[in-house]
C-alpha cells in the first residue's frame, strides 16, 4: 500500500430487494429512504462487468442515513470517513438506523449502475477487509481475479456457500481487451498462474497486480461510451460520467 490516501469511487447499488433475513431486521427501521450497497472501487471503468456484489458473512454493517432520501449500507468505519468528508448531512453527523450481519445480506438483489445486467444479487467473498473502503466489493470478474475466483469457488459449491445456484449464473463480460490477455483479463490470468481457490491468497495478490497493471497500462475498452479509448483515458470520464448521474461519489481514506 501506498503512503497517500487512496482515491476510490464509491458505487451505489440500490436494494431492489432485501434477502428475507435482511428484510426482517430492516423493516420499520429506515423510513422512506431508499436503500444502497456502497461499494469502493479503484477501477470504476470497470463497472460495465459488475455480476454481483460481496460481502463478508462475518462482518458487522451499519445501515447509515445519509440525508433524508437515502441510506447506505457500509461498514461504521467508512461511514465515520463519509461523515468527515462531507458525504453525509448534516456534515460529521453519523446517524446509524441499524447494524445487520453481511451473512444476512447475502442473496439481497440489487441495481449495479451502468452494469450490462443490472439486476446481479450479493454474494458472499472470504477476503473482504473489515478494514479497507466500504466493507462491500463489487464484483468484475472479467478484470479481478479475486471477483473471478470467487465466483468460480461460489459455482462450483452453492449448497456448501448457502447460496441459491441461480444468483452465480452470470458469465463475466467482456469490458477491456488487453494485448496479452484478450477479453477477459482476469480469468486467463488464473489459469496462467494455475490458481485453484479464494484461499490462495498469494497467488491472487499476484494475478491482481498483473491484471492492474495490463489494464491500466495496455487496455482498450470493449463497451459504453468510451469503447476504443484507452482505459486510462476513460477512467476518469466514467467515474466523472457516474457521479454526474448520481450513481457514484467520491470517497477517499
Ligand atoms: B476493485 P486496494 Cl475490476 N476487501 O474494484 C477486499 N477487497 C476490497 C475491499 C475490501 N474491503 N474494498 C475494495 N476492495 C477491492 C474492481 C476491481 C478492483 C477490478 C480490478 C482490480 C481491483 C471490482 N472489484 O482492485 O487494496 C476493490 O476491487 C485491485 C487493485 O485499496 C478495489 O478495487 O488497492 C480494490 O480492492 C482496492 O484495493
Amino acid at each position: 500500500e501506498g503512503v497517500g490516501p487512496q482515491e476510490y469511487t464509491g458505487i451505489k447499488m440500490e436494494v431492489l430487494k432485501w434477502s428475507p433475513d435482511a428484510a426482517k431486521e430492516i423493516e420499520g427501521k429506515v423510513g422512506s429512504r431508499k436503500v444502497f450497497l456502497v461499494a469502493a472501487t479503484l477501477r470504476p471503468e470497470t463497472m460495465y462487468g459488475q455480476t454481483n456484489c460481496f460481502v463478508g458473512t462475518a462482518i458487522k454493517y451499519g445501515v447509515f442515513a445519509i440525508n433524508d432520501k437515502e441510506a447506505y449500507v457500509c461498514t461504521y468505519r467508512a461511514a465515520r470517513n463519509m461523515a468527515f468528508q462531507g458525504i453525509i448531512t448534516p456534515r460529521g453527523e453519523i446517524n446509524q438506523l441499524l447494524e445487520i450481519d453481511g451473512s444476512k445480506i447475502v442473496g439481497t438483489k440489487i441495481k449495479a449502475p451502468f452494469a450490462i445486467y443490472p439486476e446481479v444479487y450479493v454474494l458472499p467473498m472470504e477476503n473482504v477487509l473489515a478494514t479497507k473502503g466500504t466493507g462491500v466489493v463489487t464484483s468484475v470478474p472479467s478484470d479481478s481475479p479475486d471477483d473471478f475466483q470467487t465466483l468460480t469457488d461460489l459455482r462450483k459449491k452453492p449448497e456448501f456457500y448457502n447460496i441459491d445456484a441461480s444468483w452465480v449464473s452470470i458469465d463475466p463480460v467482456p469490458v477491456i481487451s488487453t494485448p496479452t490477455y484478450g477479453d477477459l483479463t482476469a480469468p486467463v490470468i488464473i489459469k496462467q498462474l494455475k490458481i485453484q481457490s479464494q484461499k490462495d491468497t498469494k497467488q491472487l495478490a499476484e494475478a491482481k497486480e498483473i491484471a492492474y497493471k495490463e489494464g491500466f497500462y495496455n487496455g482498450t475498452m470493449l463497451v459504453g461510451d468510451f469503447k476504443g479509448e484507452s482505459v486510462q483515458d476513460a477512467k476518469g470520464k466514467v467515474r466523472t460520467a457516474m457521479i454526474e448521474q448520481g450513481v457514484a461519489f467520491a470517497y477517499a481514506e
